[in-house]
């Protein structure tokens, strides 16, 4: 691996408040369920360092701290995302009717420059229950007719396809930084007065 550059992906979890986001984030980063767990969470977002093949990726995991109730996360919380987890719960159709509208927003307020090919995955959690009310079938084609997104259902409380789901998560997210390489999303730009504009007149207020 010597020579290669470290590689840091930011990922966020976008869904209804109650889906399991929080607790998806434990069960990944700390393998751990419970909500002692989620109250020590005051940070914006988690790391995590995967191995992917034969590269060592860090995940920088952007969780919300409730705000997703009234969509009001602000552009920190979307900028230069490389993956865009959204998650419903089985046992609730109107979270899973939610998916659209969460797409939307993070396109709108991420701005990335190909929306069409940008790395999103779905999960679907709370698997353990009894009561599904969502059709694997149903979430499946949702996301075949966006674009073809990943779709994984998952149990944050007994773990099961966290990490899988996780996996294709840094998996995909490679694929569009390898893309970055060669086209950079952020080119700085230069503020340059017009040549008519006076700068020596004007004083600076600061
Ligand atoms: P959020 O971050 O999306 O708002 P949380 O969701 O992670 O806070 O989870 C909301 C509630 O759902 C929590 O219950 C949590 O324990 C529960 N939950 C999360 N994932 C699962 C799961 O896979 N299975 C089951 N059965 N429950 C889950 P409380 O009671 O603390 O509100
Ligand atoms: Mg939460």
């Amino acid at each position: 691996m010597a020579g290669r550059k470290k590689v840091l992906l930011k990922v966020i979890i976008l869904g209804d408040s109650g889906v399991g986001k929080t607790s998806l984030m434990g069960q990944f980063v700390s393998h751990k369920f419970s909500s002692q767990y989620k109250a020590t969470i005051g940070a914006d977002f988690l790391t995590k360092e995967v191995q992917i093949d034969d590269r060592l990726v860090t995940m920088q995991i952007w969780d919300t701290a409730g705000q997703e109730r009234f969509q009001s996360l602000g552009v920190a919380f979307y900028r230069g995302a490389d993956c865009c987890i959204l998650v419903y719960d089985v046992t609730s159709p109107t979270s899973f009717r939610s998916l659209d509208s969460w797409r939307d927003e993070f396109l709108i307020q991420a701005g990335p420059r190909d929306p069409e090919n940008f790395p999103f995955v779905v999960i679907g959690n709370k698997t353990d229950l009894d009561n599904r009310m969502v059709t694997a079938r149903k979430a499946q084609n949702w996301c075949s007719e966006k674009t073809n997104i990943p779709h994984f259902e998952t149990s944050a409380k007994d773990g099961v396809n966290v990490e899988k789901a996780f996996e294709t998560v840094a998996r995909n997210a490679l694929v569009r930084e390898k893309e970055n390489d060669i086209t950079p999303d952020f080119i700085p730009r230069l503020e340059i007065p017009a040549p008519n504009q006076s700068t020596s007149s004007k004083k600076c207020e600061c």
